[in-house]
């Protein structure tokens, strides 16, 4: 057996990862567990850059990988429920551009049968107030990978309390250094570790 998909990632095999991926759906494997094995290789990565044995560029080289591969595997995991189960507004707070994890997040909650609406990174508080307005979402996820960044969840959970719409919404965090803290420093209601958690978020305050 070859390595596994996990480990091309990590190691950059980028034509050998896409190639695993490809012949696992023909082979007919679970979707999911791709997305799952993409995001331990991306641990790794983190892991590697963190010990000073990568650098920016294996970073971005990684994003890269896993995006193309998120691609491929994106419509095998359509179709979903086919429910509707209500609108969630998310994105990535300002500053912060990391969007994998959201990507990952959006992806499952729209097999689950919500309705997303992704406004993509660097997002500014005003500009999730105005989705919020738009929609009548109640729930609003935000996600965010640098310390930075829990400034930015605090700031656009005051942004919604502001427009007068707290009552109405949810609001749910998530990203690697989320914990509980962050929850209470930014006035949230709850924080998710993975995606799979983001969708029982979801179920619990959508009532679905
Ligand atoms: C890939 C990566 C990048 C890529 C991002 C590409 C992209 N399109 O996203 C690039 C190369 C662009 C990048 C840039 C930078 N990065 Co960077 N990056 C990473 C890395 C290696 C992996 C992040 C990742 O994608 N993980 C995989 C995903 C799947 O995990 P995740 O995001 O946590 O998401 C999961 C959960 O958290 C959850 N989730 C996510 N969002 C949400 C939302 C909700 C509501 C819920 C419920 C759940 C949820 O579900 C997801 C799926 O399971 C991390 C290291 C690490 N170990 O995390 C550093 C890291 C986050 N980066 C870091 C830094 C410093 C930077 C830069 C400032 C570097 C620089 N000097 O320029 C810039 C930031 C620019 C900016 N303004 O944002 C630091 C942050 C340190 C800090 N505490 O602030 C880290 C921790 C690395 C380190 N140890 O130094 N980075």
């Amino acid at each position: 057996m070859g390595d596994s998909l996990a480990v091309l990632l990590a190691e950059l095999r980028e034509d050998e990862a896409l190639a695993l991926v490809r012949g696992s759906l023909e082979g007919g494997a679970d979707p999911l567990s791709l997305v799952e094995e993409l995001r331990q290789g991306m641990t790794e990565v983190g892991r590697r850059f963190e010990a000073g044995e990568y650098f920016l560029s294996e970073l971005i080289m990684s994003a890269e990988i896993f995006k193309e591969a998120v691609e491929i595997i994106g419509p095998h995991l359509q179709g979903g429920s086919g429910a509707d189960k209500g609108s969630i507004v998310l994105g990535t707070v300002k500053g912060d551009i990391h969007d994998i994890g959201k990507n990952i997040v959006s992806t499952l909650l729209r097999c689950e049968g919500y309705e997303v609406h992704d406004l993509g990174v660097d997002v500014e508080p005003a500009a999730f107030v105005r989705k919020l307005e738009e929609t009548g979402a109640r729930l609003l996820a935000l996600s965010g990978l640098l310390t930075l960044a829990f400034d930015s969840m605090k700031e656009t959970v005051a942004a919604v309390a502001e427009a007068g719409l707290r009552e109405r919404v949810r609001v749910i965090l998530g990203g690697g250094p989320v914990n509980e803290r962050v929850v209470e420093y930014a006035g949230a209601d709850a924080f998710g570790e993975d995606a799979a958690q983001a969708v029982r978020l979801a179920n619990r305050y959508l009532g679905a």
